[in-house]
This record gives C-alpha cells, sequence and structure tokens, in this order.
C-alpha cells in the first residue's frame, strides 16, 4: 500500500517498528540492501510521540510502517520485503530463478495470510469476539494459536526447502521473525523438528541478525 504522509516529507527512510517485532524483518531487508533508515520506536504497546506519528501515516497503527524518502508510506511487511527485493536485485532477498522465485512470493503471502493474522488474534483476542468475559477470551485465543500452529506446520512441510537458499532472503528474514511469536517455536520443535532447527540456524546468521 502506498499513501502520502500528512506529516513533514523525510529525505531519508524511516522505519516505525520496535524491538521484537515484526520491524525486525525489515530492518533485515533494509540492510540487505544496504540502505541507512532511521528508527522510530512505535507500537500499539509503546505510547509516546512516535505511535502518534505512526498512526497519522497508517490508521491501523500497526508496525512495520516504512516511509520512503520521497513520502510514500509502505505497510504490510511482506510487500515492503517484496518491494525492497524488486528494487534491489543484488540484495538476495528475492531469488533470481522464475519458479523459485514465484514460490518465495507464494511462502511470503502465506505467513502474511496465515500466520501473521493468527498471532494478532492471539494478542488481541477482545478485537474478535462480542464476548467480554477473560475465559471465552482466553477460549478465542487458544483457537488462534492452534491454527497459528497448524499454518507453521503447513509452510514447514510446503516451504521449508526455500529456507535454504544462501545468502538467506525475505522468506528466511519473515519466516525466522513471525515464528519467534505465540508458542510456535515450542510448538515447531516438537512437531517438525528439522524446520525448527533450520529456524534456529538461520537466526544465527549475520543476515539475520538485528542489532
Ligand atoms: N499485516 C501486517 C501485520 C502487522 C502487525 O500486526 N504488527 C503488529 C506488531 S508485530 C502490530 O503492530 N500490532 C499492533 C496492533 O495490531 O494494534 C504485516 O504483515 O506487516
Amino acid at each position: 500500500m502506498t499513501a502520502r504522509s500528512a506529516s513533514s516529507t523525510p529525505t531519508e527512510w524511516v522505519l516505525y517498528g520496535a524491538p521484537g517485532s515484526g520491524s525486525a524483518a525489515v530492518v533485515m531487508g533494509l540492510r540487505a540492501c544496504g540502505l541507512d533508515y532511521r528508527m522510530v520506536l512505535a507500537a500499539t504497546w509503546e505510547p509516546g510521540p512516535g505511535r502518534d506519528a505512526l498512526r497519522r501515516i497508517n490508521p491501523l497503527g500497526q508496525i512495520p510502517t516504512l516511509q520512503a524518502p520521497d513520502g510514500s508510506v509502505l505497510t504490510e511487511s511482506a510487500a515492503i520485503l517484496i518491494h525492497l527485493g524488486l528494487q534491489h536485485p543484488a540484495s538476495g532477498l528475492l531469488p533470481v530463478d522464475p519458479a523459485r522465485r514465484a514460490q518465495t512470493l507464494r511462502g511470503l503471502v502465506f505467513i502474511a495470510a496465515n500466520c501473521y493474522p493468527a498471532v494478532g488474534i492471539s494478542d488481541y483476542p477482545e478485537r474478535w469476539t462480542t464476548a467480554s468475559t477473560a475465559p471465552a477470551q482466553a477460549k478465542v485465543r487458544a483457537a488462534a494459536r492452534a491454527q497459528l500452529h497448524r499454518a507453521w506446520d503447513i509452510f514447514a512441510d510446503q516451504f521449508g526447502a526455500l529456507l535454504d537458499d544462501e545468502p538467506p532472503g525475505a522468506l528466511a528474514m519473515l519466516a525466522v521473525v513471525v515464528s519467534a511469536w505465540s508458542g510456535t517455536r515450542a510448538h515447531l520443535a516438537q512437531a517438525r523438528p528439522a524446520f525448527s532447527r533450520r529456524l534456529l540456524t538461520l537466526q544465527a546468521h549475520r543476515r539475520l541478525a538485528t542489532d
């Protein structure tokens, strides 16, 4: 998605994010492209000027949100990584081979469509039920997590081999970041041990460092 910023136009890449959040995957992508950026601490759970500025350019108030030097706004982590990969082919974010790239795009959208939303439901169950009691919301969270873990089992089976690219690309970046939440790693260690070990190896790769 692109939109004009209501605030002053930056002259640099500005990434709205927070430690341990989905912005980590965009940090990896920007670094792979050799792009300098400024980080603004902003998230639903981080009250302050960064969150206010974020909401002015992304009405959902979600991170990652990336503002380009021309002032345009990019949201949706998979779209951001795909855009960076297309703009910077030498970054290795996307495979050169068309067939492998097609499956990589499919994998990125699989995470965005099936895994990330289930994390959001698990984190904010009150948004997804009209029931206001804690036990009712706990049931929504439990169901979201079960669906999330099932989605990751399917991802491991369908896309796991695509994480072998060297250097690791956009799919590995998003998979490592999003699989870190909502009990997914503990589940995968039992359900898909080889894939679980692959994620652990990947997260130690220098391309996937966020500090
Ligand atoms: N569809 C978005 C989801 C982004 C998202 O849910 N981000 C979380 C943090 S990792 C967030 O900002 N949650 C706060 C909220 O939804 O209020 C994407 O793929 O980037």
